[in-house]
Order: C-alpha cells, then sequence, then structure tokens
C-alpha cells in the first residue's frame, strides 16, 4: 500500500515513516509537496481535509495529511490552527514560542495548562475507492500539559521545548524522541488511523 503524505514539513514525514512503517511494514509513505492548497479552515480537520483532498486530487493516489498545533486553556485555544505561524509567515519555530512564553508571562500554574493536536485526513480517490465515491477519514490525537515557564530540551521541533506533557516534569524536546513518538498527540492519532488504514489496505 503506497500513501502520500501532504506536507512541507520534514519532520511530519520522518515521523509517519518511522511509525507507521513499523506498525505497517507494508506501508510506503511518500513525501508529497506539490501545489499547497490555500489553508482556509477553522479548524484543524478542515485543514487536514484540504491538504490531503488536493494531494489525492493531484496524485491520484490514497493521500494523507496532518494539521496539528498547540492549544492553550487561557488563551481560548490559541494558537490551536494558527500554530506555525503564530509569530507571522515565515517567522519561525523559535518566534513562535518565545512569542507564545511572553502572552503567558504573567500566568502562573495551574493556568498555564495546554495540549498538543493532531488530526490526520485520509483520502481515497474515487477511481480507488470501491464505491466509486470518495472516501474521507478523519481521527483526531490531544496530548494534554502545560506551557513551561522557559524552553528546554534539544529534540523536535515546533513548541516542544515549552511544552511539558502532563505526568512528565520535563519538555517534550527533552524526552527522546522514540519516547514523544510513543505518547506524543501524533501516536494517538495514529492509533486511531492504523485501523482506518487497515480497512482501506484490504479493499
Ligand atoms: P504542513 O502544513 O506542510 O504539514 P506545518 O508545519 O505548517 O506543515 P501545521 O500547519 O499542521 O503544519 O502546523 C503545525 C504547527 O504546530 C507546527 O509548525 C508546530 O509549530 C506545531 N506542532 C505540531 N506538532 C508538533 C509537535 O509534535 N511538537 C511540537 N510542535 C508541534
Amino acid at each position: 500500500l503506497e500513501v502520500v503524505l501532504a506536507t512541507h514539513n520534514a519532520h511530519k514525514v520522518a515521523e509517519f515513516q518511522r511509525i507507521l512503517g513499523e506498525r505497517m511494514p507494508q506501508l510506503r509513505v511518500l513525501a508529497y509537496d506539490g501545489p499547497e492548497p490555500v489553508e482556509d479552515g477553522t479548524s484543524f480537520a478542515a485543514n487536514a481535509l484540504i491538504k490531503a483532498r488536493a494531494a489525492a486530487e493531484h496524485t491520484g493516489r490514497i493521500a494523507l495529511a496532518d494539521d496539528s498545533g498547540i492549544a492553550v486553556d487561557v488563551m481560548g485555544g490559541s494558537p490551536g490552527i494558527f500554530s506555525a505561524r503564530w509569530a507571522g509567515h515565515g517567522a519561525g519555530d523559535e518566534a513562535n514560542r518565545t512569542l507564545l512564553l511572553a502572552q503567558l508571562a504573567d500566568v502562573r500554574r495551574p493556568n498555564r495548562a495546554a495540549s498538543f493536536h493532531c488530526t490526520i485526513a485520509l483520502v481515497v480517490p474515487a477511481a480507488l475507492a470501491d464505491t466509486g465515491e470518495p472516501v474521507e477519514i478523519v481521527v483526531d490525537g490531544t496530548w494534554p500539559g502545560q506551557v513551561a515557564y522557559e524552553p528546554r530540551g534539544s529534540h523536535g521541533f515546533g513548541y516542544d521545548p515549552v511544552f511539558e506533557p502532563e505526568g512528565h516534569e520535563i519538555t517534550a524536546a527533552e524526552l527522546l524522541p522514540e519516547q514523544k513518538n510513543a505518547i506524543s498527540h501524533r501516536a494517538r492519532a495514529f492509533e486511531a488511523l492504523i485501523p482506518e488504514l487497515e480497512r482501506v489496505a484490504a479493499t
């Protein structure tokens, strides 16, 4: 089974390849970085579907896309779907983290509660679906925790250095990649995705 993963984020390709490949040896994840659709959805699910649909249409292959981010409770769920560009388009991960810490400068625990969210869309183009209709499936994973007072750790990417997962006194960037990959929001979304992929592989 070959699927294309619609993303421009090399970290995501690596995580998908490693985690899905381990669980489904017959699966090959191909990076797709064709024309980028406008991500103008108002939810993680809407944006994941926009990206997966575009890749499925463009390649005629089964497509996956991930939309993810961090939601801070006291900020009403922001940065949320705007996580990748919280400090502006192209500002980068470090600028995003610095801005978030500045916005929470006066907020003490336990009010720094936050969660990572990962939504994955799976789109089977009509031509490959046994019903003759496109198949669209969306799964989610959530990883609760809190925002740290200062960045720590050198693994991972994005908001990992400023996110302390529940049950840990260290940040996600202080976890080894294999530890993070076993328990993260993305790992939780993969748990829900694998049975769906197996169903698709069987048809
Ligand atoms: P694509 O849309 O091309 O897949 P992207 O990085 O722009 O790549 P998103 O729009 O889904 O992806 O933005 C997700 C952002 O949320 C990402 O840039 C990180 O800042 C953050 N994020 C998502 N998963 C994360 C994780 O596991 N660890 C740390 N930060 C994460």
